[in-house]
């Protein structure tokens, strides 16, 4: 590139991009601790917008800055070291604005990578695969985020696997959802494996095509593609004991059937992949088009049609703002309302300058995910548990939860003040994250919209043409959007009822309707050699990617197949006691959690209010429990 165009786009870069990042990164070029004394007043916290760095220091930073990146992209510098260890915790201190406690720092450590001392990756004592990492064989079952992660690193391992996927594409729940709207409501640039990070990202909240798209070119990047087989279906497995060996039996699309042999199985089917369609009464004699947000039919024609839209969750808030410009009328049918927030950069593309920071200024990707994980992360976390003194839990459990239940609060006031009846329906009666917070896609303002109505009134029954509610009001529609969430209950879906461990019981024999549970919401007593990733009680509701817990979930795994194959073992099954304590924890531990709130409905609870789905743990006490593989916590044969 011309010397004066490159210097052109650097200048650009300096000025778009975050100061506090753009600070570590030349104090790694010129090892001056003194930057930090200097901005450390100004930085408040992870977010850009908790760094108010006045305009002269801004400058002398960047100008700082300026020639050594020149040097750097001219070639004529070398890119810095990572700082040493005393320095680079200094330096997340003040990046952050907060003193990183010490449990968090080798987490953190590990994401970011810093420097190849941090490395997450799980080896071999030896160095190398043994000879009998050869011989055996792991089947994953799915290749969305999970299925794909799990493929990578047993790759990395050199053990064999193949991974079996129902659906005609790569992508999981990315392939799946394709409604309008959808994208992610986690901030992608953490939203995305630690090990491959895309400088490249258009949005800050990426759309689902460039999600999909990104998932599909790790698969080809690290070269698993030869090992997924598409529209292959698991419809059983059983655990030979004899042998030690799963039996795994596929359908294909075209009704062929197969049977593999493993001696490890692993599920990386998720949470989140049976779409629910309540059995309203007249349902099956309505006679538009029924459509699911999960099973969206591209080419669908809603433009000019009068649309009904069932269900307010993070499915629901991407859709209605999407099609309400087109359609004639959107009648929003509400059961209860979700804490909804905003965030600044919600609907913002990332500039030229930031992208070309992200892409060509050395370590400015990885202090910029730093800042991400520490902010979207744990940060919230003690917020959303419960002070025993506390007046009035049902409406927030802390004085730090009411301040974000009031901060919510005047939000939308700013946006539905001007009508007190409509403001009233979408407040919530239960503190802040009761059920997972949703972000503002402009919902309020399309609330407003003269085309669209919110209601409330509970749903008696279909008509043919429209919607009938409990006052007998009906709504006409001619296309029924169901954005009525997932049979989340059923963990592992149909498959559950066909996965039988050592001695026959099946998983859904030992979970019956919807109570799983799992050692770290992974292993399961009695089945042996058998993983799940996404498992019971490891959703992320607080914050933090689901990337992260699959992550840990996967190096978890890895490290006990790795641990089995050095030490010649057929099977390790996690001990009922192991396991049974395990889930006692989790239950006191959501005692005191926000989601276990009674006054709250959501996907995370069973029909016995037990909270299965999600995790009761911070994003570090997760990943300190899963780090280690205690060989100790498993039956060895
Ligand atoms: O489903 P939901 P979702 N009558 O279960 C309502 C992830 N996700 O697809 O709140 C009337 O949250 C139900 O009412 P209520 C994310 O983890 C992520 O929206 O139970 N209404 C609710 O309003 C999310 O949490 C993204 O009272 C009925 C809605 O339907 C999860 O997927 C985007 C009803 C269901 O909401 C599920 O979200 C989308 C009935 N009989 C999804 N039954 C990202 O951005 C249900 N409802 C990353």
């Amino acid at each position: 590139m011309p010397m004066l165009q490159e210097e052109a786009e650097i200048r650009a870069a300096l000025a778009e991009g975050d100061i506090a990042t753009l600070a570590m990164v030349l104090v790694q070029f010129t090892g001056d601790e003194t930057w930090l004394d200097k901005i450390a007043p100004y930085i408040t916290g992870g977010w850009d917008w908790m760094e108010c760095v006045p305009a002269p220091l801004r400058q002398e930073i960047t100008g700082a800055l300026l020639p050594l990146i020149a040097e750097y992209r001219a070639g004529r510098r070398p890119a810095p070291a990572a700082p040493p260890e005393a320095l680079l915790k200094r330096m997340m201190d003040v990046c952050v604005g907060a003193t990183i406690p010490d449990a968090y720092v080798a987490m953190l450590r590990e994401q970011v990578h810093f420097s190849d001392a941090d490395t997450a990756a799980v080896s071999w004592s030896g160095g190398v695969a043994p000879a009998a990492a050869q011989e055996f064989k792991v089947v994953v079952i799915g290749a969305g985020m999970s299925g794909i992660c799990s493929a990578i690193k047993l790759a990395e391992l050199g053990i064999p696997y193949v991974v079996l996927e129902k659906n005609g594409s790569e992508g999981g729940t990315w392939f799946e959802n394709s409604y309008p709207g959808c994208a992610v409501d986690i901030p992608n640039h953490s939203y995305q494996f630690s090990f491959e990070l895309n400088p490249g990202w258009s949005r800050y909240f990426a759309e689902r095509n460039e999600l999909l798209e990104y998932f599909r070119g790790c698969v080809d990047k690290f070269g698993i593609r030869r090992h997924i087989r598409l529209e292959t279906e698991v419809i059983a497995a059983r655990f030979d004991a004899a042998v030690s060996r799963w039996t795994v039996e596929t359908r294909r699309k075209d009704g062929t059937t197969e049977t593999i042999v493993a001696n490890a199985v692993i599920s990386a089917v998720g949470q989140l992949n049976q779409p629910q369609i309540p059995e309203f009464p007249g349902l099956a004699d309505f006679t538009g088009k029924i459509v699911h947000t999960a099973r969206w039919e591209q080419g669908i024609d809603i433009a000019g049609k009068t649309v009904a839209m069932i269900g307010t969750g993070a499915s629901g808030m991407q859709v209605a703002p999407s099609i309400a410009p087109d359609v004639a009328r959107l009648t929003i049918f509400q059961r209860s309302p979700h804490w909804v927030n905003s965030h600044p950069n919600y609907h913002r593309r990332v500039g030229a300058g930031k992208k070309y920071a992200l892409e060509n200024i050395p370590f400015y990707t990885k202090w910029y995910r730093f800042k991400l994980l520490w902010a979207a992360g744990d940060a919230i976390h003690p917020s959303l548990k419960r002070d025993p003194d506390w007046p009035n839990p049902q409406r927030s459990l802390n004085a730090k939860n009411e301040e974000m239940r009031l901060a919510i609060i005047k939000n939308i006031e700013a946006q539905l003040g001007d009508d007190p009846e409509l403001l009233a329906k979408v407040i919530p009666d239960f503190p802040p994250y009761g059920k997972r917070m949703l972000r503002d896609n402009h919902w309020f303002a399309t609330l407003k919209r003269d085309n669209v109505e919110l209601v409330t009134d509970k749903i008696a029954r279909i008509a043919p043409d429209g919607v009938v509610i409990a006052t007998g009001a009906h709504y006409p529609a001619e296309v029924l959007v169901m954005a009525t969430g997932f049979k989340a209950r059923q963990m592992l879906g149909p498959m559950a009822a066909a996965i039988a461990g050592s001695g026959g019981t099946t998983l859904r024999d030992r979970w019956g309707e919807d109570d799983p549970r799992a050692y770290l919401g992974i292993t399961v007593p009695g089945f042996p050699n058998f993983f799940i990733i996404y498992g019971p009680n490891t959703n992320l509701a607080h914050g933090g990617s689901i990337i992260f817990h699959t992550e840990c979930q996967v190096a978890y795994i890895l490290r006990a197949l790795v641990a089995m194959i050095e030490k010649g073992a057929a099977s390790i099954d996690v001990r009922d006691d192991v396991h049974d304590a395990y889930n006692d924890r989790v239950d006191a531990a959501h005692a005191e959690m926000v989601w276990a709130n009674s006054t709250a409905s959501s996907w995370y609870k069973n029909s016995k209010g037990r909270v299965f789905a999600t995790s009761p743990w911070s994003l570090v006490e997760y990943w300190t429990m899963t780090h280690t593989f205690r060989a100790e916590d498993y039956v060895w044969r």
